[in-house]
């Protein structure tokens, strides 16, 4: 359970990091199948049709390696999408079950040929307006599009911590808005590995520059409502993956429940 302080940072700031969430034994495993998912595949070619649930490295360049989806590269990432304790706080968050939505994960380090960047060019994005994001139940606040991202290292001031802009998830904006941006309006996350990052999707928010020499793994998961059509079709899991999974597995990863089941939000 959120406590009441967690609560509030999410529902005014659109954000909330919480500590020691995950154990540090799945945390090296997942650093582990991230290495070697590095080292075997190539990038992407952006032009490519990839099937379904296909791992690809989506970003290869010397600074940066951004995998997705990775659930079927190893069973690690089933394992750490379904995490009892971030679970539990994904559901609380978006008001009742929650369907996978997508999976990414990303190695990065200081780019040296990255001089100082203004906080106006950051590659800030939100993934549904806040229009549609938010619902209330009896005076709290849900989300239908979240992520929880996992910290795998160390993240401290330097190092690349996501930036958010607090409140963004409450407010309609345009580039005028970003243009206008001063760096009292961010914030950048940090936390020990093992804590994990939720967030809105409505919540305009970026990858920041490492300024330290120490290299940032993450892990992002997406959960929505089980109603909710799928954002990327390419991360669908294939039929192959689900036919190898347990009931609660392929139900998580599908949505496929009953309607009850399904529209019963708010009333957990
Ligand atoms: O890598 C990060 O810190 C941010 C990830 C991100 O922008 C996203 O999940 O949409």
């Amino acid at each position: 359970m959120l406590t009441a302080k967690q609560r509030f940072l999410m529902d005014t700031y659109g954000y909330v990091v919480i500590p020691d969430v995950v154990e540090a034994d799945l945390i090296e495993r997942t650093r582990l199948a991230m290495d070697r998912m590095d080292a075997e595949l190539p990038t992407a070619e952006h032009s490519e049709n990839y099937p379904d649930g296909k791992p690809r490295k989506l970003t290869g360049t010397p600074y940066f390696s951004k995998f997705g989806p990775c659930i079927e590269y190893d069973p690690v990432f089933l394992e750490m999408a379904m995490h009892p304790k971030v679970l539990a706080y994904a559901e609380e968050i978006v008001g009742g079950r929650v369907r996978y939505e997508e999976q990414e994960c990303s190695i990065n380090r200081r780019n040296p040929n990255e001089h100082q960047t203004d906080i106006q060019s950051y590659g800030w994005h939100r993934g549904i307006s806040p229009d549609f994001s938010r619902y209330a139940v009896e005076g709290r606040s849900h989300y239908l599009w979240i992520k929880a991202i996992v910290f795998l290292t160390d993240i401290g001031p330097d190092d690349g911590g996501t930036s958010v802009i607090p409140g963004t998830h409450r407010a309609a904006t345009d580039r005028e808005f970003i243009s206008q941006l001063e760096p009292w309006m961010v914030h950048q996350v940090q936390g020990k590995a093992g804590s994990v990052l939720l967030f809105t999707e409505s919540l305009i928010h970026s990858v920041t520059p490492i300024r330290s020499d120490n290299i940032r793994y993450i892990m992002i998961t997406g959960y929505v409502p089980p109603f909710m059509r799928e954002y990327d079709p390419p991360s669908n899991p294939s039929e192959a993956f689900l036919a190898h999974l347990n009931e609660s597995e392929r139900t998580f990863l599908t949505g496929d429940q009953s309607r009850r089941a399904r529209y019963d939000f708010g009333r957990m």
